[in-house]
């Protein structure tokens, strides 16, 4: 059974490159994983196709109206997917609600456009997730984003499990900087350290470098 993605968008061309970049291109090819994209202005019922009126109370802008979404999650969600309403007034998304999303049959992911959504939708489903503090014209960006932290969780997306277990974010700490060749790129020298050939030595300078990372880069992270 593929792992199943459903896409609610007014915008379903821009996934076209999502489909097209090689580990999820593959992974859709291979069928561990399906996208499916639902443009939701199908569900609205006026002869305009209308999505989005007028706020009540005033103010700038347009808010998307509850109606044709809800029409549509009601048709299209398969059971047992999570339904996930994309905006910037969300919680944060991480890697640990990424593993858990990567344990379920499938998610949707409901996209936004214009000003916001009308709040009633907000109980029509299970989360409200940002991707991080700045504020993009809408969710799609932010559920390829998704799709991609998710996508690369499932067996067989990733040839390497260990490469998945060792990278950032897997036990909360920074990556290790990493080298290849040239020993010597104009100037800058590859640590000595990582061409000694001593694996204790070697795990122990990275594990220093991730720490050092973490407090430079991220204060916010626990260090240890
Ligand atoms: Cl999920 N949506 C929008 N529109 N902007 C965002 C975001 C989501 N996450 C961060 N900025």
């Amino acid at each position: 059974m593929s792992y199943r993605f459903d896409i609610l968008t007014l915008f379903p061309a821009l996934f076209d490159g999502l489909r097209q970049e090689s580990l999820i291109g593959k992974a859709l090819e291979t069928q561990i994983i399906a996208l499916e994209l639902h443009n939701w202005r199908r569900f609205a019922t006026d002869r305009h196709s209308t999505v989005d009126d007028a706020p009540f109370g005033g103010g700038a802008g347009l808010v998307l109206k509850p109606d044709p979404l809800v029409k549509c999650l009601r048709e299209v969600v398969p059971p047992g997917s999570r339904k996930i309403l994309l905006s910037p007034s969300g919680r944060p998304f991480n890697q640990k609600l990424a593993h858990e999303w990567s344990q379920l049959s499938g998610i949707t992911l409901i996209c936004g456009r214009y000003e916001g959504f009308d709040q009633r939708i907000e109980s029509h489903v299970d989360e409200v997730i940002s991707i991080g503090d700045f504020v993009l014209n809408g969710g799609e960006v932010a559920a390829m984003a998704v799709v991609e932290a998710v996508a690369r969780l499932l067996p067989g997306v990733i040839g390497n499990a260990e490469s998945l277990t060792e990278e950032s974010f897997a036990d909360g700490l920074l990556e290790y900087p990493q080298y290849t060749r040239p020993r010597d790129f104009e100037g800058q020298t590859v640590p000595d350290v990582l061409l000694s050939g001593n694996h204790a030595e070697i795990a122990k300078w990275r594990l220093a470098q991730r720490v050092a990372r973490t407090r430079a880069m991220r204060p916010d992270l626990p260090k240890d």
